[in-house]
């Protein structure tokens, strides 16, 4: 009884092996030492529970009690206002705005020339090329500070180390010139939180 009582009170992580924001979520909990309950998802079988919580049946899906949440987004900021420490984003608006308005970027600019990638919509190499093309040419801002345009990890570490992991998978590798960017996703993925929120599928990733 016991047991079901604090089950009831973890919150659960519905998540894919390999899915690159679910890895965002589970940075942001490794980072605040979140205890949850992972839910792996076979996305080629969604599970009937999944289907119910969420209108668009993906993950990330988290359920804290009687809230539940999808758009890792969503859920990466949820995360960092009901658990503020360490925070995770800057204090003032104009920071927090311009925060917000960089995760939009990135997955527009980026996210989804991997997404292409993932789903094969578009010729490999012409997508390959330009998701190349576009990280080595803003290499040189991760030359300037130690996070993504800031001196704290925040959010936008968590929402871009994922995406810089699976460049191997992806089949990309970046030139010697942006070495300021590979630098830093060397610092991301040495981080003790990004250690932990691997999946073995994720580990595998990198092999
Ligand atoms: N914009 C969403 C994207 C989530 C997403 O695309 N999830 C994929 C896995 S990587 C998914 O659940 N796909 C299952 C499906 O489409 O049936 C987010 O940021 O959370």
């Amino acid at each position: 009884m016991a047991q079901l009582a604090n089950r009831r009170l973890a919150m659960t992580l519905f998540s894919g092996d390999t899915c690159p924001y679910c890895h965002r979520v589970r940075i942001v909990l490794a980072e605040k030492g979140i205890n949850y309950e992972l839910h792996d998802v076979n996305l080629q079988d969604t599970p009937d529970d999944l289907k119910d919580l969420n209108p668009y049946n993906e993950v990330p899906t988290l359920v804290d009690r009687d809230l539940v949440l999808y758009e890792s987004t969503v859920i990466m900021e949820y995360l960092d206002e009901r658990f503020p420490h360490p925070p995770l984003m800057p204090v003032d608006p104009v920071s927090r705005a311009q925060l917000r308005l960089m995760l939009y970027r990135i997955e527009r600019d980026w996210y989804a020339l991997a997404k292409q990638l993932r789903d094969k919509t578009k010729a490999s190499d012409t997508v390959r090329k330009e998701l190349r093309d576009s990280l080595t040419g803003v290499s040189p801002i991760f030359e300037q500070k130690p996070y993504f345009m800031s001196d704290e990890f925040s959010l936008m570490d968590c929402a871009i180390a994922p995406l810089l992991w699976r460049l191997p998978y992806y089949g990309i590798e970046l030139p010697p010139s942006a070495k300021p960017l590979i630098n830093y996703a060397e610092r991301m993925f040495d981080r003790e939180s990004f250690k932990q929120s691997l999946t073995e599928g994720e580990r595998e990733m990198k092999d």
